[in-house]
């Protein structure tokens, strides 16, 4: 395995920033990233990776800063670590999260035509209810495993009915998104095993994101339809569709893992919640900056630029650091303290800007019903032994998660 990409720092940066041999793709960095986000954020406003020969950022003014400037630091390059000016993606570029403007704000613009807050708002009761169900069978269980019997099993049940997939062939979306936000990172054994695991997944992919495939009545259709009106090709539309099935499915199962994994180490939250069920949102938005299910991005500079007053030559890959720009304590009071009472809106945990997460209503939509089932059908969550992280190079997420639920008794 050869994960380097560059060991020199180009004459022109070295010596002019902090040079830092640490590897964030690294098993030991991904199992915990706290000191080595700290190490980068006392270093310096921007940093050099030299292992990787990219700039980092891990503080928030400057995660924030490359987030807002989409039109000098641009994603149509990759948001990952491969430059797509100079090798060619493994799969057909995303119209969404691979695009700059103006195409991509087109991109968006019929997506958000169908996802909005008046179709989330009719999707209520349907996500509670299910939710609810869930939620009341693992209680009465009693031992569980919180990823599979709640964090993957919640998601996998709502979402993919409501984009009307196929019930045949479901299992293949984890291991797809898996793949995809592994292939962000470097070609370490991560990426090489999720490729592997994965390619076996795209036929299915491909075949879901057909024009006339997905259910008539699912937001899957619908984007055809809407992608067909604004001009789509079937090709594009279907690759419309593709941007959901990547991004929609991994992300809200760690969102909801980690939400499980810090309600059972922090009782008094577990306590405050159930106080007050309607704190579900604010207990979930918590967790996405407390957990960062997405932990970071590359953006590319699209010419020579500066941030905090560092010279960037053009073709540089920028690392955003979204998960420790969620913990950085020039923003945040006492960043590393789980407290679903705090104000966490603003976070990055969901981007920021013209790119900002399409989903996150949908997201937050997921969280939130779980959540709120908990509070009520739950009285105590408490660890049943040691979590197991999932390794993934842009994810934060586990594999694992004994826990015993004492249900509530009404
Ligand atoms: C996409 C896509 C894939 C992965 C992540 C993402 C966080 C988007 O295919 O558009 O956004």
């Amino acid at each position: 395995m050869n994960n380097k990409v560059s060991t020199t720092a180009p004459p022109e940066i070295s010596g002019s920033i902090p040079c830092l041999d640490l590897d964030p793709f690294s098993d030991e960095f991904l199992i915990n990233p706290y000191e080595g986000h700290a190490t980068m954020r006392v270093a310096g406003p921007v940093v050099w990776l030299e292992r990787y020969g990219v700039f980092a950022v891990a503080r928030y003014a400057e995660v924030s800063a490359v987030l807002s400037d989409h039109s000098t630091f641009v994603s149509s390059r990759g948001v990952g670590l491969s430059d797509f000016a100079k090798d060619k993606p493994w799969r057909p570029p995303s119209l969404l999260l691979e695009a700059d403007p103006p195409e991509h704000t087109e991109a968006r613009a019929v997506v958000s035509k169908i996802l909005n807050p008046k179709l989330l708002r009719s999707m209520k009761e349907e996500f509670q209810a299910q939710a609810d169900a869930v939620v009341a069978e693992v209680a009465a269980k009693g031992e569980i495993d919180g990823v599979k019997d709640l964090a993957e099993r919640y998601p996998l049940q709502v979402f993919p009915d409501w984009v009307g997939l196929d019930r045949d062939g479901r299992e293949n979306l984890l291991p797809y998104g898996s793949m995809v936000f592994n292939t962000f990172g470097p070609v370490n054994e991560l990426y090489s095993m999720a490729l592997e695991r994965g390619s076996a997944a795209v036929p299915w992919i491909t075949e879901q994101c057909q024009p006339g495939r997905p259910d008539p009545d699912g937001f899957g259709a619908q984007i055809h339809r809407e992608a067909a009106a604004a001009g789509y090709s079937e090709d594009d539309q279907a690759r419309l569709l593709r941007s959901f099935l990547s991004a929609g499915v991994d992300t809200t199962v760690h969102g909801i893992g980690s939400a499980m994994q810090a309600l059972a180490e922090h009782p008094a939250q577990f306590e405050a919640l159930k106080a007050d069920p309607k704190k579900a949102r604010a207990a979930f938005e918590e967790t996405i900056r407390y957990a960062s299910p997405v932990q970071t991005f590359f953006r590319t500079a699209n010419g020579d630029t500066e941030i905090a007053g560092v010279a960037i030559p053009e073709g540089s890959k920028i690392l955003m650091f979204l998960a420790s720009a969620n913990r950085d304590p020039r923003q945040w009071e006492e960043p590393n303290s789980f407290d679903i009472t705090r104000r966490a809106g603003g976070h990055v945990g969901f981007g920021f800007g013209v790119h900002a997460c399409l989903g996150q209503m949908l997201a937050r939509l997921e969280g939130e019903c779980v959540l709120n089932a908990l509070a009520r059908l739950v009285k105590k969550i408490e660890p049943a032994g040691e979590a197991k992280i999932q390794l993934n190079n842009t994810l934060r997420g586990l594999d694992y998660l004994p826990l015993r639920l004492t249900p509530s008794t009404s």
